[in-house]
């Protein structure tokens, strides 16, 4: 029986030589790039990141939809498309067969990029922040699709927690109902993106990459499939102060409200309305942070592949 979904995967030269040598693999998403932050700063960012993971002894892929085709490995010429297009897609799970069948050029999420590094066979995935349940989201059942994703996808994704955009408590209620591990690397509790400390207690510490592959292996040979978060705070030297980035989130969340944003473009929105109110520094940071995830999981990639 062959895979009818081998026909939509396209793996670049590179991918397809370390896989078959069982080198080690890292996924990385697309939406950051073409939604997640400004040109030029976003190719930048994103060629940065591929080579902190291939400084640390794995093969960065990029995913992304392109020409009908789910590319994992993209060359640079498609990264610069990529940062530069306005009309490239969001693509999470409900939107991937639809962009995919069209042809049309789309940039993955945290979800979508966990289906198409899963088809393609690689076990690791960082990102900067996933998605989760949006504050208030009892009125809009803003819920986002990545907690569904990291459920019965058997991806480990690596970020640096989720942002204060979101409702951090409940969004590991959620992760513990649908049974997906919350990991923390070097420290105790759940990372919030722009700042170290969410205040929430992750399930368990674990800093050493060997034993979070242990870990991991060890869910997945148990057949509890899934994927499993691991969150790595941002560096402290490129930490946001608190109270400041708590405020402007506020004023960010009552800008999207009162404009009566929704869907799929509450996420960009906010991003983008906390880039300007800080004056850009939440982008160095958000650069800081990325790059930081990248070096974590590509130790982990590392470790799994062993
Ligand atoms: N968080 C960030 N930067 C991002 C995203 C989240 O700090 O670019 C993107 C990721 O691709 C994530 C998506 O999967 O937003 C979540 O969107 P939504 O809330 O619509 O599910
Ligand atoms: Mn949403």
């Amino acid at each position: 029986m062959t895979d009818p979904a081998a026909a939509w995967l396209q793996r670049s030269p590179a991918i397809a030589a370390a896989q078959a040598a069982k080198r080690p693999v890292v996924a990385l998403e697309s939406t950051i790039i073409a939604h997640g932050m400004p040109y030029p700063e976003n190719l930048r960012t994103a060629r940065e990141v591929e080579a902190v993971v291939r400084d640390h002894g794995a093969e960065p892929a990029t995913i992304a939809v392109m020409g009908g085709r789910i590319r994992v490995g993209l060359a640079d010429e498609d990264l610069a498309l990529l940062a530069q297009a306005k009309d490239a897609h969001k693509v999470s799970r409900r939107d991937l067969p639809a962009v995919l069948a069209s042809g049309e050029l789309g940039a993955t999420t945290v979800a979508g990029t966990m289906i198409c590094a899963a088809l393609a066979g690689i076990e690791v995935f960082v990102t900067g922040g996933i998605g989760g349940v949006h504050r208030g989201a009892g009125e809009s059942f803003d819920i986002s699709a990545d907690l569904q994703e990291l459920a019965r996808t058997s991806v480990a994704v690596v970020c640096a927690g989720a942002k204060s955009i979101l409702d951090i408590g409940l969004t590991l209620e959620y992760l513990e109902t649908h049974g997906v591990p919350v990991v923390s690397c070097g420290q105790d509790n759940f990372a919030a993106f722009y700042t170290r400390d969410s205040g929430f207690a992750a399930d368990r510490r674990i800093d050493d990459a060997a034993a979070q592959a242990r870990f991991i292996r060890t869910k997945w040979d148990l057949g509890l499939a899934g994927g499993v978060v691991v969150s790595a705070p941002v560096p402290a030297e490129a930490e946001m102060p608190r109270a400041e980035i708590d405020a402007l989130i506020e004023q960010a969340l009552a800008d999207a409200r009162s404009q009566g944003i929704a869907g799929k473009a509450v996420t960009p929105f906010l991003l983008a309305r906390i880039r300007a109110l800080t004056g850009g520094r939440s982008l160095a940071t958000n650069i800081a942070l990325v790059k930081h995830n990248a070096e974590v999981g590509a130790r982990l990639a590392v470790a799994l592949a062993r």
